[in-house]
């Protein structure tokens, strides 16, 4: 007899830049490129920095919850600089730093977390799906578009993300059987980053990796070490390509480790060990990126001052447009809903504003009317 676990495929952790700094001998070219090492550096530092002041505005009662991207902002910028412009990109609330690169701006990301409509609606990345909250719902949008995509008979791809936790959800299982029964141009990004809010990754799932559960779809599943830029940029290069040329959809595992609370709404000293914490954090991303530029002269503490005040520049006039941004319209909890209202939405809008006018308009307030107790 012959059982399962025997004959699951193996699923091994491709990576090409080591926790020293390293760069492996097999990496290829398009990985080798100065120019990608000093982009990837540039813009983990930018995430870091812009996450860091979110929350010091969270913190001090400007913001509302936020949920960071610390110690995970290889795998979007990866995601990011192998997107092209024509691609759409369906994300979840972690991916901060693809959406930067998207040209969604720091200015909308914080209207999105104080909880304003305009922060979803992006001027430079209008295909894009707006920032998902709903765990895993943005799967099926996106192997949808990634349908309409596919009968268009268009060269572009859709790429999602999503968390460990969601791929428990159906929504997941559902988005990666169409997209493998359809053949559809669609990629699936895990950010395995072993927490799903409080559930540790070993009481989410038995399986030993996230990545196989692209054999049940038929389709390919990749595992990456999510903390090397180099790697994640490889394998999610790879499987656009093939996602653009028709070759059908990826499900990649990207495995890194959340060296941050939950949200700003989360405590994780209650519940993660700490040991495990300062292991994990001596595998972040930033490090080995900064070692290879080092080791290549690519970066030094000049460099490091001239790009911080760049940087920091650019985060203050974001942070202080934040700040001083008009207040939203109260209709925006209806005009960006649906693109055309139903009718007892409509009725609730224009009931809304009637009363909003109302509540201007100064009145004098008569005393209530006096009547006796049998008074109808
Ligand atoms: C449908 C749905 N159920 C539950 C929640 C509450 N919730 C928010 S985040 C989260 C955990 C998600 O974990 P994971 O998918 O691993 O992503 P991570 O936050 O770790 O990046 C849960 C259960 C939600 N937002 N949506
Ligand atoms: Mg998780």
């Amino acid at each position: 007899m012959t059982f399962i676990h025997d004959i699951a495929p193996d699923f091994p952790l491709h990576g090409l830049l080591d926790p020293q700094g390293q760069l492996s001998a097999d990496t290829p070219d398009a990985q080798r490129d100065p120019a990608l090492w000093q982009r990837a550096h540039a813009h983990i530092r930018f995430t870091r920095r812009f996450d860091r002041a979110a929350i010091h505005l969270q913190r001090t009662g400007r913001l509302g919850t936020y949920a960071s991207c610390y110690g995970q902002e290889a795998i979007s910028t990866a995601i990011g600089l192998a997107l092209q412009a024509s691609d759409v990109f369906a994300p979840y609330y972690r991916d901060q730093a693809a959406q930067l690169l998207r040209g969604v701006t720091p200015l909308d990301i914080l209207r999105f977390w104080g909880g304003d409509e305009r922060g979803s609606a992006f001027a430079r990345a209008p295909e894009d799906l707006p920032n998902c909250i709903p765990i895993a719902t943005q799967l099926p949008h996106a192997a949808g578009i990634a349908s309409a995509i596919k009968w268009r008979q268009q060269a572009r791809a859709v790429l999602a993300t999503c968390g460990d936790g969601a791929t428990s959800r159906g929504d997941f299982y559902e988005a990666l059987n169409l997209a493998g029964v359809w053949h559809l141009p669609l990629v699936i990004v895990i950010n395995n980053n072993q927490w799903a809010i409080s559930v540790p990754l070993h009481a989410q799932t038995a399986c030993r990796t996230l990545a196989q559960k692209a054999v049940a779809a038929g389709i390919p599943g990749v595992r990456v070490d999510g903390n090397d830029v180099l790697a994640v940029h490889a394998v999610v290069t790879e499987a656009l390509v093939r996602a653009r040329a028709g070759k059908g959809p990826t499900l990649i595992e990207a495995v890194t480790w959340r060296l941050c609370d939950h949200t700003t709404a989360d405590d994780m000293s209650r519940y993660a060990d700490a040991a495990a914490r300062t292991a994990a954090e001596a595998r972040e991303p930033l490090r080995r990126l900064e070692q290879l530029l080092i080791t290549h002269h690519l970066w030094d503490a000049g460099k490091a001052a001239a790009t911080d005040a760049e940087q920091e520049a650019e985060i203050v006039a974001a942070t202080d447009a934040w700040l001083n941004d008009a207040p939203p319209a109260p209709t925006d909890m209806f005009d960006f809903l649906q693109a055309h209202l139903p009718d007892d939405l409509r009725r609730q809008r224009d009931d809304f504003l009637q009363r909003q006018r109302a509540a201007a308009t100064p009145t004098i307030r008569l005393p209530p009317a006096q009547h006796s107790e049998d008074s109808p």
